[in-house]
């Protein structure tokens, strides 16, 4: 069965939350970087809104060459914290329609994963996800990408384009393609004659380098990749030119997955003078411990692995970790494999500045409970 498979990519993204919350800047040039100080100041554009675009302004480009071609504009600088509270909740309408996994213990390496959702974000503006069984409620998955701009507008005042293909590649491409606030529809019938025409490096994974190593084969479209022999671009290239083969004739199985959205809890201390007593760093990872403990409780999750960081006078820094066979949530034992990581600096003769502590490979309780005795 075919996937649909939608990629979200906001409008602008940046100019658009400084947009959104000073509704006078609507219509008008808005770029956001560095500050251009009349023209001569220095560092580039991160982004501006479309009407900026029109005066030719774009993101990377020299702020002092954007003042140049659009004067009048609005030049702002980014205020991080605001767009990462924005993406935040432009990710949880995303992710609330994402299919949920069938099963997840498909994944070797992460047997006692909680079920998780079909959705995998990329950067702060972007996600896949996958609706393969969401798109069924409705007439057509344009309805469906309708839906969600409009509870993304309604929610938060902001435009998105999404790309729908049945698979992250041509779902990625078809974003892109008409920005902005666009849907491009492209379904498994019209797969290649979509992709043929393009240049290869639209595929995710062709930078600069691989362009122009393919280049030298003559091949510049995604059509002539395809049309070019598979084993002579795994000579050429290895696994990673098959795969590219396979992108190109519109093969692309690679799953919507979430990176685990909490990959560790950690914590660490500066010292205010350098140490030398490693009496007073077992006890400092001690504190460390309970403090991790706690978070660790709050959030019913289980570590696997146990990691410790040191650094030492002059900013030599170490880290240093352990798997261990299940995940566990006793603080016991993370205690014992953190003093025994930090055993081998013991005797060293620098003080220390810095002790870090850290559980990582976090699992929720509940599922690993049940998957620890179902095996
Ligand atoms: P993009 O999605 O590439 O750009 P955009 O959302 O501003 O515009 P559009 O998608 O409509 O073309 O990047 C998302 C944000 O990432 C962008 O708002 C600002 C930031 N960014 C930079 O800081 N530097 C850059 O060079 C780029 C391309 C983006
Ligand atoms: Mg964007």
């Amino acid at each position: 069965m075919d996937r649909a498979i939608f990629h979200v990519d906001m409008d602008a993204f940046y100019a658009a939350c400084e947009i959104s919350r000073n509704p006078e800047l609507k219509g008008k040039p808005v770029i956001i970087g560095a500050d251009p100080k009349e023209g001569v100041g220095r560092g580039v554009v991160m982004t501006c809104s479309y009407e900026a675009r029109k005066y030719g302004v774009r993101s990377g480009m020299p702020i002092s060459q954007a003042f140049k071609i659009c004067p009048n504009g609005t030049y702002l600088r980014p205020d991080m914290k605001f767009y990462m509270s924005i993406s935040s909740r432009v990710m949880d309408v995303l992710r609330s329609y994402a299919d949920v996994e069938d099963n997840s213990f498909e994944r070797e390496e992460e047997k006692v994963s909680e079920p998780e959702c079909k959705f995998e974000q990329w950067g702060l503006d972007e996600a896949f996800i996958d609706v393969t069984k969401g798109v069924l409620g409705y007439a057509n998955p344009i309805d469906l990408a309708r839906k969600i701009k409009e509870d993304i507008f309604n929610l938060l005042n902001l435009t998105c384009s999404i790309g729908i293909g049945p698979n992250k590649q041509v779902a990625k491409i078809a974003s892109a393609y008409q920005k902005p606030d666009g849907i491009t529809y492209i379904p498994p019938e019209k797969v290649r004659e979509f992709l043929d025409p393009l240049p290869v490096d639209k595929i995710m994974g062709i930078g600069p380098k691989t362009k122009s190593a393919l280049e030298e084969l003559g091949i510049k479209t995604i059509e002539e990749l395809a049309d070019y022999s598979t084993g002579d671009l795994n000579e050429r290239f290895g696994k990673m030119g098959v795969y590219l083969s396979n992108i190109a004739r519109g093969v692309d199985n690679s799953p919507v997955r979430s990176k685990h959205e909490r990959k560790s809890i950690g914590s660490e201390i500066t010292f205010e003078r350098d140490i030398q007593d490693f009496e007073i760093i077992y006890k400092t990872l001690n504190l460390l411990a309970d403090k991790l403990y706690k978070d660790l409780l709050s959030k019913k999750l289980q570590y696997r692995t146990i990691e410790i960081k040191i650094r030492f006078e002059g900013f030599a820094t170490y880290i240093r970790q352990q798997k261990l066979p299940v995940p566990l949530k006793d603080k016991r034992v993370a205690l014992e494999v953190g003093k025994k990581l930090l055993k081998e600096f013991e005797f060293d003769k620098r003080k220390v500045r810095l002790l870090g502590f850290r559980f990582k490979d976090l699992f929720k309780n509940s599922f690993v409970q049940k998957t620890l005795f179902d095996f």
